[in-house]
């Protein structure tokens, strides 16, 4: 009676063992998205900088700019109907819109590499608490801007991270560099540090989490936008926040399955750190933005 039992633990030993042994090489095969000059250290007036600065719907008295460890972003959204964006590209964005540099990934940041774009599997994230993105920023101005009544939804003002990515549906990747913006071939990815929102006389936090899909001529892609439980409120003083790395993908991930997409990896091919407002404006600077893997 005694050999049976033995050679049922042994066996119960072995397969605990080959699922251990199964799970960490499964995990360790992640590759991780760094970003180049994470701390803002080459200026953008250098040859060799690594941000590209973008600004679209052009206005005056908006820039983006890396200055002395500091990137400066201010977009005057004078518009009540057209979304302005200063931003700082790193990477690909869709559609052949831009690139610049190059993103940098792998298992760790000293050992990234230049790359065109680091994967993340909706089975394979990176574990809760891995993978974190330190954030320190503050906001220098937030101002109402247009006339109200001609508003057609409410003023806002944000201040983030876009991640722009390719997609895979059953094993097919989505055509990310197609010029054609009538096609949907990107998930434009935001994670606001700071998103608010003008209601009746004063600014209000705004907290989303949800699918667009983006109005041509612009593009027509995915759009998700998230909001950290913590975000940066006040104007004037420095922030430091901490945002979960895998909290934003399951989230994206979750976010296309409520909305009926079966989507099983992305892709992401450019990083945009960004202002972005209609009928305010919004000033920032960001300090650094590192992204960090915890060892076990
Ligand atoms: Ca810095």
């Amino acid at each position: 009676m005694r050999l049976p039992l033995i050679l049922t633990l042994l066996v119960a030993a072995i397969l605990i063992l080959a699922a251990f042994i199964y799970y960490y090489n499964n995990y360790s095969d992640i590759e991780y998205l760094f970003l180049q000059d994470q701390e803002f250290e080459t200026d953008t007036s250098a040859s060799t900088r690594k941000w590209l600065p973008l600004n679209r719907t052009p206005q005056q008295d908006s820039f983006s700019i890396v200055d002395s460890g500091i990137a400066w972003l201010r977009y005057y959204g004078q518009s009540a109907s057209v979304w302005g964006t200063s931003s700082l590209l790193q990477g690909e964005l869709p559609h052949n819109w831009q690139n610049h540099s190059s993103l940098i990934g792998g298992k760790t940041l000293s050992s990234a590499k230049e790359v065109e774009g680091i994967r993340f599997d909706r089975l394979n994230l990176p574990r809760n608490g891995s993978y974190l993105m330190h954030a320190r920023a503050r906001i220098i101005n937030r101002t109402l801007l247009a006339d109200l009544s001609n508003m057609s939804e409410a003023p806002k003002a944000n201040v983030g991270i876009a991640l722009y990515c390719s997609y895979t549906v059953d094993g097919k990747e989505s055509n990310y560099s197609n010029p054609d913006t009538s096609i949907t071939t990107a998930l434009h990815l935001d994670i606001f540090f700071s998103s608010f929102s003008w209601e009746a006389t004063t600014f209000v936090e705004e907290y989303s989490r949800h699918l667009t899909e983006g109005t041509p001529p612009w593009d027509s892609d995915f759009h998700i936008a998230l909001t950290p439980y913590t975000q940066i409120t006040n104007v004037g003083s420095w922030a430091v926040l901490a945002i979960d790395m895998n909290w934003a993908l399951s989230e994206a991930f979750s976010i296309f399955s409520e909305n009926g997409y079966d989507v099983d990896s992305i892709t992401v091919r450019g990083v945009q750190v960004y202002v972005e407002s209609i009928g305010c404006l919004i000033e920032a600077q960001i300090d650094y933005v590192r992204l960090e893997v915890l060892e076990d």
